[in-house]
């Protein structure tokens, strides 16, 4: 990787991936995109507006910058996505077919989130295998899972270097994410900070996975920079940090906020999604493959997104 455009740069994963990037690969050597202006992504490096859905704009930021690994991070999430699932299949797909093909015809790597999500209620709940039964029952999870099989496609049939993992829900506390399942965990943090209490969409005891940014942003570079010839896996590969429900992370919280309270009002659509999904993922072939091994678990990320969002709001107020 020396020249990256990065699509969709300004969502939960974006804005903190473009400035890791940048802080490895060179300010000038990361050129940011999103469909709209977004605030800070200019302020170290290229960014231009970019429609993704437009493959001749596409392949002209790819060939003026002289780019050789596209990470498309263009996504409706799961929640959003079955509010309007024509769309979610627009945006969700297309972006991802032109980042192919225009890595086809400009010869570079390609990096495109997949996620839990790709796997639906026939799947082994606990210890969910790489390799598995997969049969989502959300717009979202069809488009992953249809996304990891093209991805797979170019690299068999076009050599492209295509390359996935399958995300955990990620906590974060620069970018909000928007339209997802496991949005509560984030939210969380930032309603505990502001009000001392949070209302919860998703059942108290359902498990999910998660990962802390950190580990999020490391995992990609990761595997983008494995040896190939180690990678018997491509699109896409699990990856595992922590496991918890609701009430575990409420929980977690009140350890250090005692008066945290944890209520719930909930939401049919996230409850359907979040039962359809795997309790913990099998990470083993992402360990043994390229070395994956997650730094941050429950009780080290929350004692950070608590520091980090509190100083956050507290700026915001200022
Ligand atoms: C969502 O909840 O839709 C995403 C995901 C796990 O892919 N955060």
């Amino acid at each position: 990787m020396k020249k990256i455009l990065i699509v969709g740069a300004g969502g939960q994963i974006g804005s903190e991936l473009v400035p890791y990037l940048r802080s490895i690969y060179g300010n000038d050597n990361v050129v940011a995109t999103d469909v709209r202006e977004c605030k800070g992504l200019a302020d170290d490096g290229p960014f231009e507006v970019l429609d993704a859905l437009n493959p001749t704009n596409m392949a002209s930021a790819v060939a003026r910058h002289n780019i050789d690994t596209i990470f498309n991070l263009v996504a409706l999430l799961s929640a959003v996505g079955e509010r309007n699932p024509q769309m979610a299949w627009n945006i969700n797909m297309n972006a991802l077919f032109n980042s192919l093909e225009v890595a086809r015809q400009h010869h570079c790597a390609v990096f495109t989130p997949s996620s839990i999500g790709a796997f639906g209620p026939t799947s082994p709940k606990d210890m969910t295998p790489q390799d598995t039964i997969m049969q989502p029952t959300t717009i979202y999870g069809i488009c992953k899972v249809t996304g990891e099989l093209l991805s797979n496609y170019y690299h068999q049939k076009y050599g492209i270097d295509t390359r996935s993992i399958r995300f955990p829900g990620i906590i974060s506390n620069k970018t909000l994410p928007g339209g997802g399942t496991t949005d509560y965990a984030v939210e969380i943090y930032y309603e505990a900070i502001r009000n001392g209490r949070y209302t919860c969409a998703v059942p108290h005891d359902v498990y999910m996975d998660m990962i802390y940014m950190p580990d999020a942003l490391r995992s990609i570079v990761e595997l983008m920079e494995a040896d190939p010839f180690k990678l018997k896996h491509r699109n896409s590969f699990n990856v595992a940090s922590m496991s918890f429900t609701p009430d575990i992370l409420a929980a977690e919280i009140r350890k250090r906020m005692p008066n945290f309270e944890m209520s719930y009002d909930i939401d049919p659509v996230k409850e359907s999604i979040a039962n359809s999904w795997p309790n913990q993922l099998d990470d083993s072939c992402a360990r043994e493959e390229w070395g994956w091994k997650p730094q941050w678990d429950i009780s080290s990320m929350t004692d950070d997104m608590l520091a980090a969002v509190a100083k956050k709001l507290e700026v915001e107020k200022k």
